[in-house]
C-alpha cells in the first residue's frame, strides 16, 4: 500500500469528476451533521483530489436502509453520473458497507463517504514514519470493514496494484486475512516508533519549557499562524488538512523574556473518522500534553461556531479540554468593516465553561494585524501558570537542546544555587 509522498494533489489528469450528495434530515440534522452547502465536502473532494461537478441535496426523515437516499433519488443521481459522466459519487455523511455496495450496483461507479475521502487525503499527506504507520493503520481498518471499489481505484491512483471492478469474494477472503495480518504488524511498528517518540517527548518535557499547541479546526490558518509566529516555512495551502505531522519551533517572547515551544499539528474536522483519532493519538498527545492552547477560528467562516464545537469535541477526547486556551479568531481581513472588533482582545464566556471566560485575540496571519496582541496574551497566560508541570526556566532558550537522560537536576537548575 504506497501513499504518495508529497503533499501536492492529484494531476489534474487524473482528478476524478465527482458528483456530491448530502442529506438533510430535517429536525436531525444536527445530529446528523447537515451542511446545505456542501462547501466542506467540495473541499474535502479537491483535496483528494477530485473535481465537483454536481451537487444533488436529499430530504428524507431517516436513511434509507438500502441506498442511504432511496431508491427515487438513487435514479435521480444515476441519470446526473451519466450527464456528467463522472467517476464517483461522494456522500457528506457516513454510509455502511452495505449501504456502499448498493449504491455502486445501482450507480455504476464508485462510491465514497466522508470517512473515506478523510483518510484519502491523510493517506497522501502523510510525511512521517509514523505519520505513514498511523495512517495505514486507520486505513486497514476501515478497508477492513468493507469491500470498496474506489479502494483499488485509489490504489491504481497512487502506483499500487489494484483491479478496476473491485475483488471477488473469494479474493476479499484473502484479503481480509492479508489485512487482520497487516493491521498486527502496523500495530507494532508503530508502537516502537512511539516508544521512541514519548522518549524524545519527556526529554523535551525535561527541559521544562512552555509548551504551545496550536489547534483548530483544519483550514483554519494554524500553519499561516505558526509561519507568521515563528517566521518558519510550514506547509501551508487551501486544503483541508494541509498539515498532519506535527513541527515545533521555538519561539522567542520579548514580553516574557524567554522562549517558548510552539507546535503546529493536524487540523480537526466534524465527524473526525473514530478510528482516525486512535490511530493518530500519538499525535494528538502533543495537544493534550500542552501546557497553552491556541485555539484558532476561521472567523470568516460562516460556520465557525460549529466548527469551534468540534474542535472542542476532539479535544475532549484527546484529553486536552482542561488545557487553557486563548481563542484566536483568525482571518479578520476578510471581514467587512462593519464586521470588524471594536477592540483587539476582549475574552469570551464560553457555554460549558464554569465560570472563567477565555481570553480572545482578533488577528490576521496574513497581513499581521493582532499578532503583538497575541504575543502579548500568550506572555500572561505564561505569567498565570509559570510553573504548570514542570520547572519553568525562563533562561531556557532553545527547545532541540539534550537533556541528560538520568533525572539529575541540570547545572541550571535554581534549585541548586
Ligand atoms: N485572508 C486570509 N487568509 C488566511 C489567513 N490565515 C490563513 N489563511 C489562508 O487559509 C488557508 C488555510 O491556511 P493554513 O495555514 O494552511 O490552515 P491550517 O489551519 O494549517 O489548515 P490544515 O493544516 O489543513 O488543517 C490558506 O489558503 C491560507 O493562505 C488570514 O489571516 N487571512
Ligand atoms: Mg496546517
Amino acid at each position: 500500500m504506497s501513499a504518495t509522498s508529497s503533499p501536492s494533489a492529484t494531476p489534474p489528469s487524473e482528478a476524478a469528476r465527482a458528483i456530491l450528495v448530502g442529506v438533510d434530515f430535517g429536525r436531525n440534522a444536527a445530529k446528523q451533521g447537515f451542511d446545505e452547502s456542501l462547501d466542506e465536502l467540495a473541499l474535502l473532494a479537491e483535496s483528494a483530489g477530485d473535481t465537483p461537478v454536481a451537487k444533488v441535496i436529499a430530504r428524507r426523515p431517516a436513511p434509507d436502509a438500502a441506498l442511504f437516499v432511496g431508491s427515487g433519488k438513487a435514479d435521480e443521481i444515476k441519470l446526473l453520473v451519466q450527464a456528467h459522466q463522472a467517476h464517483t459519487v461522494l456522500f457528506d455523511q457516513a454510509i455502511s458497507p452495505a449501504q456502499q455496495r448498493n449504491l455502486e450496483k445501482v450507480l455504476g461507479v464508485p462510491v465514497a463517504d466522508r470517512t473515506a475521502l478523510i483518510l484519502e487525503i491523510f493517506a497522501a499527506r502523510a510525511q512521517s514514519h509514523e505519520g505513514k504507520l498511523q495512517v495505514e493503520l486507520a486505513r486497514l481498518q476501515y478497508l477492513a470493514t468493507r469491500l470498496v471499489r474506489r479502494w483499488s481505484h485509489l490504489e491504481r491512483q497512487s502506483g499500487g496494484i489494484g483491479m478496476r471492478g473491485g475483488p471477488g469474494e473469494a479474493q476479499i477472503e484473502l484479503d481480509r486475512r492479508m489485512i487482520d495480518d497487516r493491521i498486527k504488524k502496523t500495530k507494532e511498528r508503530l508502537k516502537q516508533v512511539q516508544r521512541q517518540r514519548s522518549t524524545q517527548r519527556r526529554s523535551r518535557s525535561r527541559n521544562g519549557v512552555f509548551k504551545i499547541s496550536l489547534v483548530g479546526y483544519t483550514n483554519a490558518g494554524k500553519s499561516t499562524l505558526f509561519n507568521a509566529l515563528t517566521k518558519a516555512r510550514a506547509y501551508a495551502a487551501n486544503q483541508l488538512f494541509a498539515t498532519l505531522d506535527t513541527t515545533t519551533r521555538s519561539l522567542y517572547l520579548e514580553q516574557a523574556g524567554a522562549s517558548v515551544s510552539l507546535s503546529d499539528t493536524v487540523g480537526f474536522i466534524r465527524d473526525l473518522p473514530h478510528k482516525l483519532v486512535e490511530a493518530f493519538r500519538a499525535t494528538l498527545q502533543e495537544a493534550a500534553d500542552a501546557d497553552l492552547l491556541l485555539h484558532v477560528v476561521d472567523a470568516a467562516s460562516p460556520v465557525l461556531d460549529e466548527q469551534m464545537i468540534e474542535v472542542d469535541k476532539v479535544l475532549e477526547e484527546i484529553g486536552a479540554a482542561g488545557v487553557p486556551q486563548i481563542l484566536v479568531y483568525n482571518k479578520q481581513d476578510l471581514l467587512p468593516d462593519d464586521q470588524r472588533p471594536r477592540a483587539p482582545v476582549d475574552a469570551l464566556l464560553r457555554n460549558d465553561a464554569a465560570g472563567e471566560p477565555t481570553p480572545r485575540v482578533f488577528v490576521s496571519a496574513v497581513d499581521g494585524t493582532g499578532l503583538a496582541e497575541l504575543r502579548e496574551l500568550i506572555a500572561q497566560a505564561m505569567q498565570a501558570q509559570p510553573l504548570s508541570s514542570q520547572e519553568y526556566d525562563p533562561r531556557f532558550d532553545t527547545v532541540a537542546s539534550p537533556s541528560s537522560d538520568d533525572g539529575e537536576p541540570s547545572p541550571s537548575d535554581p534549585s541548586q544555587a
